[in-house]
């Protein structure tokens, strides 16, 4: 049998990179039946049969998985926003944060298309995440900030993510010269992305590490924190916790509340405590579900 990993996966054919070359393979009976059992990321044990064909044998344990980007074994998320066409959603961006964190996946935000907006909106978003996370400011077109964004991937497995139209293909075609992925014109009606990439697809970096491409998207899964776990999710809060009247304070409308208090007078962000208190609600409702 031979290790490798998967780095596509279409129609029920998948590639698997191992280091005697790329195979294409079929999953065994028992994967075949459930369309999702695979994950582009996921490392597997394969055998080549008669016709050269490889067949997956065995998916080796998993570190992490996410459905939405669909991928396995990922180390670093990094979450592209575009300042314009689209407009940041901060809503969504502070979901697939909370996401990673619940996976303990690192994360690095990239804002994107710096060259469409007004230089308030970057110091905005600068204001929110700066302090939290390594975030980057890049203009995909003209390579501005794409200095500081490979010195983060590094050596690692990297996931882009975020929204239709953002960018994040034509950031990875700067990154990786040669990979010339397919990038999609922005609805002049609604700024919106035309979901040009279709397929979750890794690629190697020259300078080390593997880089997935991933289609955008608009909706996400709700999320899968208790509304307890929920407040260690957000890692700006953390030096708060125990200060509250209540040991179990869940930081919603509990008197004497330090993180409300932070929030308050913003030594948390407006918008995170924001997001915070949407997807609390949004967890309490479908448990009630
Ligand atoms: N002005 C400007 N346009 C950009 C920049 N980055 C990307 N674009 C344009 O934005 C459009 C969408 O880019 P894509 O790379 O296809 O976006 P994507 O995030 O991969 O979108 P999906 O594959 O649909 O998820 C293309 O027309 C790009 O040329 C940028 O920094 N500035
Ligand atoms: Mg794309
Ligand atoms: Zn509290």
């Amino acid at each position: 049998m031979i290790k490798g990993t998967i780095t596509k996966g279409i129609g029920g054919f998948y590639e698997v990179k191992t280091k005697q070359g790329v195979y294409s393979c079929k999953g065994r009976g028992l994967f075949r039946k459930d369309q999702n059992i695979l994950f582009v990321g996921d490392e597997v044990l394969i055998e080549e049969n008669e016709t050269g064909l490889g067949v997956i044998n065995e998916i080796l344990p998993r570190k992490n998985l996410f459905i939405r980007p669909p991928v396995a074994n990922i180390e670093q998320m990094i979450v592209i926003m575009s300042l314009a066409k689209p407009e940041p959603n901060y809503v969504i961006l502070d979901k697939f944060l909370v996401m990673a964190e619940k996976n303990q996946v690192n994360c690095v935000i990239g804002f994107n298309k710096i060259d469409l907006a007004s230089p308030e909106m970057r110091t905005y978003a600068e204001s929110i995440y700066a302090n939290i996370y390594p975030t980057v400011f890049l203009n995909a077109k003209t390579g501005e900030g794409l200095v500081e964004l490979k010195k983060l991937l590094i050596d690692k497995k990297n996931v882009f993510a975020g929204p239709s139209g953002v960018g994040k293909s034509t950031l990875m075609n700067k990154i990786q010269e040669n990979l010339a992925l397919e990038t999609g014109k922005i609805s002049l009606k609604t700024s919106r992305g035309k979901h040009t990439t279709r397929h979750v697809e890794l690629y190697d970096m020259d300078f080390g590490g593997m880089i997935f491409d991933t289609p955008g998207f608009t909706s996400f899964e709700v999320l899968t924190v208790s509304e307890e776990e929920l407040q260690l999710m957000y890692p700006e809060f953390a030096k708060y916790f125990g200060r509250c009247r209540f040991k179990s304070c869940r930081h919603i409308n509990e008197p004497d509340c330090a993180i409300k208090d932070a929030a308050a007078d913003g030594r948390i962000h407006a918008s995170r405590y924001q997001s915070y208190m949407n997807q609390y609600t949004e967890i309490q409702e479908k448990k009630r579900y």
